[in-house]
């Protein structure tokens, strides 16, 4: 049965738009989710996720009003009527089609000189967000699609939040813990399961689909819309780029014989978006968003779209604006209803503020987000656009040009983005690519993690819908860890921050949610939080405030900088003392774990077929979190001088966390006891953690549990080709010193991983992956899995007075056999550059931000020590006279 879609509903119109293979989508929809639901012994109500599947379609945040309803309810009744044209909307607010402009492109001998892997570029406009022009200042974001006829260009800004702060926290149930470990341990998973529902009860989780929650989701601002009245002549000449190395976009054209360009960039310094059109032409000017706004033009040259958002019960929250101004010097620009039309005579500026009244973890922290806007605007309006532009590139290229690669280019290399990933998918060659996808990552993380913003979230900034999926929140079983992996490594510690501070926003909610669950000192933070400071159970993955603690190390790690190590260090002294009172004896071998917990998102078989269970005692990935959290933290006090007390207690609790180990196949076993997987090819990798990020196992130190990491990875695969997976099985195989591997997944990535713009793509299609849906942390992941391959700097084997090892090209695959990077860092408090030629190191130089009288390097299996004095280049591997 073909069914209707309630796609938009604009003020209080509402339309209806029939959409293609609907049914076909939904019964593969349905196949899955029961296909998975059953894999895990639970029972698949089809009710509820088919209503669950009509609900997320649902354009729209909350509950319909009892008018939307009759609307949809017609709709499902027209549905039946399957030859129906969905009704047209009034022509002021319709949206304009989707489908791109028919162009011509520009011809290959007149293309400008394009740089293969800094330069993403297309010769058609986007026919969806997955090939438009990503730009943003770490706050604001706008994808660009670029059509000469109806421009859209989605808007964003971070801080865009429904939802609102409440106590989700129910406290008392930590009497049934004890009980509750009881069950554990006797493998009485059910019973645990059912004290648990009572012990972890949560005042309004997290609500997906159509549900809504004050947990609130991020949402889009809207879209702006450029309607051109010219639309007699064809496009010719029609090319689209966008230079990641200045973060410009730009579309140009001709109509008949006259040539337009646009030019758009998000500015961090000047806080707008702005746009330059130039060429004579009339156009209007309109801006809209699924739900929840108003659109007017409050004078003759801005228009203001507002409104507020659910605050999770029905009620107006959040308050947002977001304000065009027209600058047209030679030309008119008149409002008409909610409108502008342009009449331009040559160049027009559009630029473009937004703000909220999040007042929050961080953001700016604005009451009058209307007086916001005016104020951004009045400071830029008398700029011009070369000094705007001449302002955010500096700024951009600050961050950007810190590190630079180049890798072969081969034929394809000289392809627009789109026909080169085509032809990459296909099985071509292209190592630029890959480097081009490197820098993507750089420049995505420069784009939407800022000082003093919220840090990027599932999708960093960018999001046309109303209804992200997950609600575009921040999970920390991998995805928001995933998100900074690249940082340190590739010189960006500014896009660190929001990360940094986001961590210690957490301490204070989890202080209260440990003691309410846990009856315990220190903070914790469950599987996920919004913008609100959510840190209650939404998952049992108890591990993941341990996880957030090794960004604040590792910052230490690469600077050695003693005052950012006694800042947060409070952070992590806090969340060791909540694992120190949760932490208990398992009956059997007496070794200290953690319970109730889980290994993330997935569960065991239990033996003679008495079920299954997620929830455990002793996940691997949490023993392994706690190792490193309890090592560093112990390292940072006998650093700060501080707490003997403490160190000493970590000391006689760290060796008896259980161990790591080996099950009878060989595989490091991801749970206490030997269980049977009830998901082999799981996309989470979780009892890997110990070989990446962390580094207690490596080849040279424990080559028998790295031997038994690569079994559990192998038996892992592809997983369910999830992006994220996949970038973490990069930097997995890069530990592994595996080239081979790491290169069958970056070609996986780029193939299945990746949209035509090279945002990264959740999963593939064909593998009954949501369409079309975008999650930036594999894009990092993906960055830091390259910089892993090229450099590694982590201590050898998890001992806690082991330096930095500097290993060069640790997993140089073949298909690069000539190669140069400029910039990585190491920890220490190093900068590296490497370049190789067929296959072999060339030429290494280290340069160290203070002395460093003993430095161990190594390259291809030879060690040589290396004294560095600050800031003075050094050499390494110059001659052969290494160890
Ligand atoms: C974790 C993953 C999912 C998804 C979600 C946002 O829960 O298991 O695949 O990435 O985060």
């Amino acid at each position: 049965m073909k069914k209707w879609i309630l796609t938009s509903i604009i003020s209080s119109s509402i339309v209806l738009v029939a959409t293609a293979n609907e049914s076909e989508k939904k019964a593969e929809y349905l196949a899955n989710k029961k296909k998975n639901i059953e894999s895990r012994g639970n029972k698949y109500d089809e009710k509820q996720w088919s209503d669950h599947f009509d609900a997320q379609d649902l354009n729209k945040d909350g509950a319909l009003s009892a008018e939307e309803k009759t609307a949809y309810k017609a709709s499902q009744k027209a549905s039946k009527n399957t030859a129906k044209k969905a009704p047209k909307k009034d022509s002021k607010q319709r949206t304009p089609k989707l489908s791109a402009t028919v162009v011509t492109p520009l011809a290959t001998a007149k293309l400008p000189a394009i740089d293969p892997v800094n330069t993403l570029w297309f010769q058609q406009p986007a026919d969806s967000f997955t090939q438009s022009l990503v730009i943003g200042n770490g706050r604001l974001g706008a994808m660009v699609y670029g059509d000469p006829t109806q421009e859209q260009i989605v808007l964003n800004d971070k801080s865009l939040w429904s939802g609102s702060k409440i106590e989700h926290d129910i406290a008392g149930g930590h009497v049934n813990l004890p009980q509750i470990r009881k069950h554990l341990a006797a493998e009485e998973f059910d019973e645990a399961k059912k004290l648990m529902r009572g012990a972890f009860k949560v005042n309004h989780g997290p609500a997906y689909g159509q549900g809504i929650s004050p947990f609130g989701r991020y949402q889009t601002l809207g879209k702006l819309h450029l309607s051109f009245a010219d639309t007699k002549e064809p496009i010719t000449d029609y090319h689209r780029q966008l230079d990641l190395s200045t973060g410009l976009g730009t579309v140009s054209y001709k109509r008949g014989e006259q040539a337009f360009t646009r030019q758009h960039f998000v500015s961090a310094p000047d806080q707008v978006f702005v746009t330059r059109l130039t060429g004579t032409q009339k156009f209007t000017i309109s801006m809209d968003r699924p739900e929840r706004f108003k659109t007017e033009a409050v004078n003759d040259n801005e228009l203001v779209i507002s409104g507020h958002l659910n605050d999770g019960f029905e009620k107006d929250g959040m308050h947002y604006v977001g304000r065009l101004r027209v600058i047209a010097p030679k030309g008119s620009v008149k409002a008409e209803g909610n409108t502008l039309n342009v009449d331009a005579k040559g160049d027009v500026i559009l630029l473009f503020a937004a703000a909220t009244d999040y007042q929050g973890i961080a953001g700016r922290a604005t009451a009058d987000p209307l007086a916001a806007t005016t104020a951004d605007l009045d400071k830029v309006s008398n700029k011009s656009f070369d000094q705007l532009l001449s302002a955010q590139q500096a700024d951009h290229q600050q961050y950007y040009k810190r590190v630079s690669i180049k890798l072969p280019t081969t034929e394809n290399s000289a392809c627009a983005t789109d026909v080169r990933r085509k032809k990459y998918a296909e099985g071509g060659e292209d190592p630029a690519l890959e480097a081009l996808f490197f820098n993507m990552g750089r420049y995505l993380i420069i784009s939407s993690s800022r000082p003093g913003e919220l840090p990027a979230n599932l999708q960093g900034v960018w999001a046309e819908e109303v209804h992200t999926m997950w609600n575009g929140d921040y999970h920390f079983n991998i995805n928001t860890q995933m998100n900074y992996w690249l940082t340190m490594p590739c010189n960006l510690i500014e896009m660190n921050e929001p990360m940094i501070n986001f961590i210690d926003s957490l301490v204070e909610p989890g202080t209260k949610t440990a003691k309410a669950y846990y009856n315990t000192r220190g903070w914790i933070a469950h599987r996920l939080t919004n913008v609100w400071g959510y840190t209650s159970p939404a998952g049992m993955d108890i591990g993941g405030a341990a996880w957030l603690c090794e960004h604040l190390w590792e910052q230490y790690a690469f600077t050695m900088d003693k005052d950012f190590l006694k800042k947060v260090y409070p952070i992590m002294k806090s969340s060791c003392e909540f694992y120190i009172d949760n932490l208990y004896e398992e009956p059997e071998n007496k070794w200290l774990v953690t319970g109730p917990s889980a290994s993330p998102e997935t569960g065991f078989l239990l033996p003679d077929g008495k079920g299954q269970s997620g929830i455990c005692a002793g996940p691997t990935i949490d023993l392994q979190q706690l190792r490193e959290l309890f090592g560093n933290t112990t390292q940072a006090a006998e650093i700060l001088g501080l707490d003997e007390d403490l160190r000493e207690q970590l000391a006689e609790m760290r060796p008896r966390i259980a161990p790591n180990q080996i099950d009878s196949e060989g595989r490091l076993q991801e749970w206490l006891k030997p269980y049977e997987t009830r998901e082999p090819g799981h996309r989470h990798v979780s009892p890997l953690y110990g070989l990446y990020p962390y580094y207690e196992i490596t080849p040279e130190d424990t080559p028998e549990m790295a031997k038994a990491a690569q079994a559990l990875l192998e038996q892992r695969g592809v997983a369910q080709s999830t992006g994220w997976s996949n970038a973490w099985k990069i930097n997995l195989w890069a530990r592994l010193h595996n080239p081979e591997q790491t290169s069958a997944f970056i070609r996986q990535m780029l193939s299945d991983n990746a949209f035509d713009n090279l945002l990264s793509r959740f999963r593939p299609e064909r593998e009954g992956g949501k369409k079309n849906l975008f999650q930036i942390e594999a894009n990092l992941g993906y960055t830091s899995g390259v910089a892993e391959m090229l450099l590694q700097s982590h201590p050898t084997g998890g001992d806690l007075d082991a330096k930095p090892l500097i290993r060069i090209l640790p997993a140089l695959p073949k298909n690069w056999p000539s190669g140069k990077v400029t910039g990585l860092r190491a920890r220490g408090g190093i900068e590296l550059d490497i370049e190789w030629k067929d296959g072999e190191l060339v030429d290494c130089e280290l340069r160290a931000d203070h002395d460093i009288p003993l430095l161990k390097v190594r390259y291809d299996g030879t060690t040589m020590d290396l004294s560095l004095k600050a800031g003075k280049p050094t050499k390494a591997f110059a001659s052969k006279d290494a160890e």
